[in-house]
């Protein structure tokens, strides 16, 4: 496991400029090297560090070791379907968990102040206070997703006063916080919630989950009106139609999405004009080559040191 002088370390990304992150790395671990390319020297590569990698870009490493992705989700690493059978350990940092944190806490904080329809009437000149704030006690803020982002966002709305549920594919259990798991309990959390966050993992059983189905099955009035969405997980847990239909139907009165099935988002997508959407390009919680290389690069040193790897993906799981 120690590092040899020969080693090299393949950075497969697409959509990102991976210059940033060749710089940070460069500064983070000088003595390594950092490749963009496997052709060359395929046998030395020990380590990929992957954002939606090309398919079949790491197939043919023979001395491949560990995959880092460099997110928290890993959907876009099971996009390729010729991933070698060697440890996927993704990002769970504080800075990417304070940044999603950060995000959800805006976002619900603007819809319970009815954010949307100031800055609407602020556009008209429109002086008017007719629609009641509701406090924040009075609005129970549901997280689909549990886990480290989950968590950390449940415990700051409980901070803010939110009351708050949860639910998870196993039973999670969180101080002042309402818990439900597995599809039985989906019914249940829905039935009480105000505000849908969703920080779930994009696998084959999330794809598709925040549909008409799930739309259907949320209380109908609440002191924000209908249910509100906030979607930062992934864009293929969402049927964007039916969210369209479902606020032109009244079952929804707000949406805030961060991630689409099709990123960018196509311009003549409905959703980029709807005045009941928010939209944000995918950066909710952005990797932060700053903050994140020198925790992969930790990471590295301390598996080389002969330590366990940690936050390794669960394969059958996908997630
Ligand atoms: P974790 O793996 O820590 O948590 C995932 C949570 O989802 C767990 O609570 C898990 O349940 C739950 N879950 C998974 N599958 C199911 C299911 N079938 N039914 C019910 N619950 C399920 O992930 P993170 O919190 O670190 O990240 C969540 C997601 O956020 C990422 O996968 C990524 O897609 C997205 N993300 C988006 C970003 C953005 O900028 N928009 C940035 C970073 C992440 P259990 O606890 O039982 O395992
Ligand atoms: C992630 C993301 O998964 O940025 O970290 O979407």
């Amino acid at each position: 496991m120690t590092s040899g002088a020969n080693d090299k370390i393949l950075l497969a990304v697409t959509g990102w400029d991976p210059e940033v992150w060749q710089t940070e790395f460069a500064k983070a671990a000088p003595g390594r090297k950092l490749v963009l390319d496997a052709n060359t020297d395929k046998e030395k590569i020990r380590y990929a560090l992957v954002w939606k990698q090309r398919q079949g870009s790491l197939a043919g490493l023979p001395n491949l070791e560990v995959i880092f992705s460099l997110g928290a989700g890993v959907d876009h690493v099971f996009h390729d379907q010729q991933i070698p059978d060697v440890p996927i350990v993704r990002i769970v940092s504080p800075d990417l968990t304070m940044r999603m944190s950060e995000y959800v806490v805006w976002q619900v904080l603007d819809h319970q102040r009815l954010g949307l329809r100031y800055r609407e009437q602020q556009r008209q000149r429109v002086w008017r206070e007719d629609r009641r704030q509701p406090a924040a006690h009075e609005v129970t803020v549901g997280i689909l997703g549990l886990g480290v982002l989950g968590r950390d966002a449940a415990q700051k709305l409980r901070m803010l006063g939110f009351r708050v549920s949860g639910w998870s594919r196993r039973l999670q259990t969180i101080e002042g916080v309402t818990t439900y798991f597995g599809k039985d309990g989906l019914r249940d959390f829905l039935k009480d919630v105000d505000i849908v966050v969703c920080l779930l993992p994009l696998t084959p059983d999330t794809k598709g989950i925040l549909s008409m189905t799930m739309f259907a099955q949320m209380k109908a009035e609440g002191p924000l009106g209908a249910p509100t969405l906030i979607n930062a997980g992934r864009g293929g847990l969402q049927n964007e139609p039916d969210i369209l239909a479902a606020l032109d139907r009244g079952m929804l009165s707000v949406v805030t999405l961060d991630v689409f099935n099709k990123e960018p988002l196509p311009k003549d997508s409905p959703l980029w004009t709807h005045p009941q959407v928010m939209l944000t390009p995918h950066a909710a919680a952005s990797s932060s080559p700053q903050a994140l290389v020198p925790e992969i690069v930790a990471q590295i040193e301390s598996y080389e040191r002969g330590e366990p790897l940690k936050n390794i993906v669960d394969r059958a799981a996908q997630y």
